[in-house]
């Protein structure tokens, strides 16, 4: 979607059941919730009270997904419950029918957005080699300020190393022009005149 792979892993229903069957494609069905990014409840409206999916929603967002999973809930059938007014679930959810193709937009628009919010958070990518190096030279100095904390060196020597990593900071910032970032651009770029 939108030049965006999504893999979409269809799972076993979830319900209490004494199937023995039933209960181990349930525990893989979690197995895999466990792993997903993204995770579609998805209820049929047309057999489930309010109360049910309420708690069920409840249920899944404080004991079983952990932290930087997104849970969508869908409420399917929407074109079998078309007289019913479902209050308590206007904005827990989308109300959708996969038969139908009702609404569908609107979830394909909720999966860009995480997928959108979860790259501007969580993946910055480094596209120049010279911010790259400072970085990696940067991570070793904080390293070096870590373990200067943990043996409890002065204040004065961690200060020296926390002063290098906002030096090297300052590089990509631009709030310094060291010699070496001068040879730095004179030995990559071609400057002439
Ligand atoms: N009216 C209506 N029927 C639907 C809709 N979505 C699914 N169904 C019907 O519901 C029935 C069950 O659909 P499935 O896709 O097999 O449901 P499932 O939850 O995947 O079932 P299992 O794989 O057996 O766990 C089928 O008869 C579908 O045609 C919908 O939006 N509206
Ligand atoms: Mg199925």
């Amino acid at each position: 979607m939108e030049g965006i792979e999504f893999r979409f892993i269809d799972t076993a229903g979830i319900r209490e059941t004494s199937d023995t069957i039933e209960n181990l494609g349930i525990e893989r069905a979690f197995e895999q919730i466990k792993k997903a990014r993204v995770v579609l409840l998805l209820f049929d409206l047309d057999t489930s009270s309010e109360e049910f999916v309420l708690g069920q929603i409840e249920n899944f967002e404080q004991k079983t997904l952990g932290e930087g999973q997104t849970l969508i809930a869908l409420f399917n059938k929407v074109d079998k419950t078309k007289s019913k007014d479902f209050k308590k679930l206007k904005d827990k959810g989308l109300f959708i029918s996969a038969k139908k193709q009702e609404n569908l937009n609107e979830l394909v628009e909720q999966l860009l957005a995480t997928v959108q919010n979860e790259s501007a958070e969580d993946q910055l990518i480094v596209t120049n080699i010279r911010h790259y190096e400072i970085l990696v030279r940067c991570e070793e100095s904080l390293v070096k300020v870590e373990e200067g904390l943990e043996m409890q060196i002065p204040g004065d020597l961690l200060a020296m190393d926390i002063r290098e990593t906002l030096n090297l900071l300052g590089e990509i910032t631009g709030q310094i022009s060291s010699d070496d970032l001068l040879g730095n651009i004179f030995s990559n770029f071609c400057i002439g005149k």
